[in-house]
């Protein structure tokens, strides 16, 4: 393909319900929209990035200068043979993956067009249908928490993660297994904690957790393996995996035993792919994480779960769970069994509503050839 425009648009987009982690807490989701355009098609993607650098160092101000100043131009230079060849030609850039990510979904997208193909079948993956969980903040009480649970188990949900951090943790978790028994329930602690609260994590031990996500630094693998050593729940990597590479090292420390895969955090879906034939190869199960997408970024995620890796319900919950009005159309709907339908359609399979998108966008910059 050669791609003859891209186009970044930069949104802010309100949430339903402010999402609070041990890093901080959100109330909208400000991130960037990715346009590109071949002479016969158009494709998406998604740049998870937040305003603030607070879950990584990225930030919408970040990607947007990386993105307009060397990542689209590099893409519009010569023809993308695969989506997998774009990878090389922005490694040059180091790091950048949310941002990288954004431009090579849109890349993905059109490839998958261009087969003919739904998106999740361009990349390999197989299932009608995957199961979903949600991600619950922190709420500001116990009470508040246990409605929001039982809500999600109304609504079919299939795992709980409950988002925990010093302080708030224990118990908080102790009272939804009180009150609801033995639900596929995990903790997510956004590296809140220290290898010096080892007596508190063991602890956790006792509540027959599915998983622990990212309890230590965003950026250790080797705590993490000391950690893993010393614990029986398993870890589930987050922060600290940017690609196949980080993943390697982890596997082979042993810091943890199971993998989110977030398309932006390893740098796209090439990786993501990458990411999971290693996890394969280790044992390591995975499941797609979220980062409060809009529908664009939310197609992606069920795409990419089709793989046979993904033996775990992820976080990619209903459109309505996050937004009054997603940019997509359909929305992404969740069954009363917990599960999402893998569109049919080619490409992402659902249209991008690109007038609710241009006129929402607060900036917008357009590359050409
Ligand atoms: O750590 O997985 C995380 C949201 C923003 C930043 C980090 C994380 C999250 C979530 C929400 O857990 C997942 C979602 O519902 O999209
Ligand atoms: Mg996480």
């Amino acid at each position: 393909m050669q791609l003859r425009q891209v186009e970044i648009f930069a949104l802010r987009m309100r949430l339903r319900h402010p999402f609070e982690t041990s890093f901080g807490r959100e109330d909208d989701r400000e991130f960037l929209l990715v346009r590109a355009e071949t002479d016969d098609f158009t494709g998406w993607g998604e740049v998870t990035v937040s305003r603030d650098p607070f879950y990584c160092y990225e930030t919408v101000a970040t990607a947007q200068s990386v993105l307009h100043d060397y990542l689209v131009p590099w893409a519009l230079k010569a023809p993308i043979i695969h989506p997998d060849d774009l990878q090389e030609r922005l490694a040059q850039v180091r790091g950048h993956q949310m941002a990288k990510a954004g431009l090579e979904g849109a890349v993905w997208d059109i490839h998958a067009q261009e087969l003919g193909l739904p998106l999740s079948r361009a990349l390999g993956g197989t299932r009608q249908e995957i199961e979903v969980g949600i991600s619950i903040g922190i709420e500001p009480t116990e009470a508040l928490l246990l409605k929001q649970v039982e809500r999600f188990l109304g609504e079919g949900y299939r795992r709980f993660k409950i988002k925990i951090k010093p302080g708030v943790d224990y118990d908080r978790l102790k009272a939804v297994r009180r009150e609801f028994g033995q639900i596929p329930m995990m903790a997510d602690a956004n590296s809140a904690y220290t290898l010096e609260d080892l007596p508190l994590l063991q602890r956790l031990d006792e509540l027959d957790l599915m998983m622990i996500e990212q309890p230590l630094s965003y950026d250790d693998i080797i705590d993490h393996a000391t950690l893993q050593r010393q614990l029986k729940t398993p870890i589930c990597l987050d922060e600290s995996i940017h690609g196949p590479e980080d993943l390697r090292k982890a596997i082979s420390l042993g810091s943890g035993r199971i993998l989110n895969i977030k398309i932006g955090r390893l740098g796209g879906l090439t990786q993501s792919l990458r990411s999971h034939n290693l996890c394969q190869g280790a044992g390591w199960p995975v499941w797609c994480g979220g980062m409060l997408e809009s529908g664009v970024g939310r197609l992606h995620n069920v795409a990419i779960t089709t793989l046979p890796g993904f033996t775990l319900p992820g976080d990619t919950a209903a459109s309505s769970r996050y937004w009054q009005e997603d940019i997509i159309e359909p929305e992404v709907i969740v069954s009363p069994k917990g599960t999402i339908q893998v569109p049919d359609g080619p490409g992402l399979g659902h249209k991008v509503r690109e007038d609710m998108v241009r006129s929402m966008a607060h900036a917008h910059w357009t590359l050409r050839r």
